[in-house]
């Protein structure tokens, strides 16, 4: 499937003049607050999140699924619609692969994926390694299940499996030029009394500590925390503490992920996120929204205004710029569209980004030094509700995407053209 970029260029060209005069107004509105808008727009256009391998299929619950048309049968028409998708916003420019879901095998066939994915303009973000179901590559024997757990396991061959698998990934990912293992665990109890918290935890800490074993020194680790789902009483790494002591006591290049939907009701995602900074142990981010749990919502659908905080944190983290981390948009779509739904996402979290740098940190500074909580919230709202909507279309722009990304793929006709492609009941492999 190539991507017509005439087409988008054909569409901006329609929106082009009121984009314009809206831009020289944000710009303006901007500038006067003491923020150089200039400056907002390279920040957003430098900004990218990965797009996972799974969330481009239609997701499901336990009560069912309804694939939508044109879903991708494996993993190289999974980057063609991510590459899609990046046409549009020019924020998508990684795929984050998920395996065994996702698996291209060693060799040729990664050498061969690699090689698509480039003449797409798409890298590899880091690698997510699935050990929440039986895997048939590594559990082959029928002997070994993850049934209670992978690294978890009190059993010697369910451990070593998880632990070989995890190599794998870190194998294929170098041939696919990769930087970064993600380790989310379901490991956990249903049943209180099932296990031991403290020897769950020193095994799976052993563990990690095996497969870092096999992290090439410029790659970067990262452990992944959810208080419950699929363990329903508890999960091994359930807290961001819990994450910083696994990532702590495992080596200097692991790092904690924090999933926003991956906090008990009421977390202060916020705090959370710049006590990981301050120790240097914010590795990565996985972007979603939530209501009630981890329900793989639409990036700022729900808690805009949390997000925007969130990032704000981000930004304090480096210095006004989004610090060096692996981001990535973890949804699962169950009634929109997956593309459309991510090219929401990826627009919610650009707006987000640019609230979030309109911001005047100097004078939020100033009125937390004098003690001046009600200056310090007319600070931080100026920039949560001014409509940067221009400066995040215009840097979308200058990455050759789209003015308007939705408008535009539906214009474009794309998912009429995959579903004649692949089929109106293609289903992709995933959640
Ligand atoms: C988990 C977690 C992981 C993701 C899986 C599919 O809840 O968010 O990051 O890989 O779902
Ligand atoms: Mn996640
Ligand atoms: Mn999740």
């Amino acid at each position: 499937m190539t991507i017509d970029r005439s087409r988008i260029e054909e569409e901006n060209q329609i929106r082009l003049s009121w984009h314009e005069s809206d831009l020289a107004h944000a710009v303006d509105v901007v500038d006067r607050s003491g923020v150089d808008a200039e400056a907002v727009i390279v920040e957003v256009a430098r900004f990218s999140a990965a797009a996972p391998s799974w969330a481009v299929g239609t997701g499901g619950t336990r009560f069912g699924r309804f694939p939508g048309g044109g879903e991708p049968r494996d993993t190289f028409e999974k980057v063609d619609d991510i590459a899609m998708l990046n046409a549009l916003t020019g924020a998508n420019r990684t795929v984050s692969l998920h395996v065994p879901w996702d698996d291209p095998g060693l060799g040729a066939g990664a050498a061969a994926l690699r090689r698509h994915a480039e003449e797409l303009g798409i890298g590899f973000d880091a690698m997510n390694s699935n050990t929440f179901q039986d895997n048939p590559s590594t559990t082959d024997d029928r002997t070994v299940s993850y049934k209670f757990g992978s690294l978890a396991n009190v059993d010697d061959g369910a451990r070593r499996a998880a632990v070989e698998h995890n190599r794998y990934v870190i194998e294929l990912g170098v041939e696919l030029g990769s930087r970064a293992l993600t380790v989310w665990l379901a490991d956990g109890m249903n049943h209180p009394g099932q296990a031991s918290f403290r020897g769950q935890f020193e095994r799976v800490l052993a563990g990690l500590g095996e497969i870092y074993a096999h992290v090439p020194d410029d790659w970067e680790m990262y452990t992944e925390h959810k208080p419950y789902e699929p363990a329903f009483y508890s999960s091994v790494n359930n807290d961001w503490g819990t994450s910083l002591l696994l990532a702590q006591g495992t080596g200097d290049r692991v790092k904690c992920l924090v999933d926003l939907g991956h906090h008990l009701p009421n977390t202060n995602i916020e705090q959370v996120v710049s006590r990981l900074a301050m120790v240097g142990r914010l590795g990565g981010f996985h972007f979603n929204d939530s209501k009630y749990g981890d329900d793989d919502l639409t990036v700022g659908s729900i808690t805009p205004f949390q997000l925007f905080l969130i990032v704000g944190e981000l930004l304090e983290a480096g210095g006004g710029q989004m610090p060096a981390a692996a981001y990535m948009i973890d949804e699962s779509h169950n009634l929109k569209d997956p593309l459309e739904d991510l090219i929401q996402a990826t627009d919610a979290l650009q707006v987000a980004l640019a609230q979030a740098l309109c911001v005047n940190r100097t004078d939020l500074a100033d009125a937390q030094r004098a003690n001046d909580p009600a200056r310090a919230a007319e600070v931080l709202h100026r920039g949560f509700r001014t409509d940067v909507r221009p400066l995040v279309a215009e840097a979308r722009r200058r990455n050759g995407a789209a003015l308007e990304p939705l408008a535009t793929f539906r214009a474009v006709g794309y998912r009429a053209a995959v579903t004649a492609a692949r089929g109106a009941d293609s289903v992709a492999t995933g959640l």
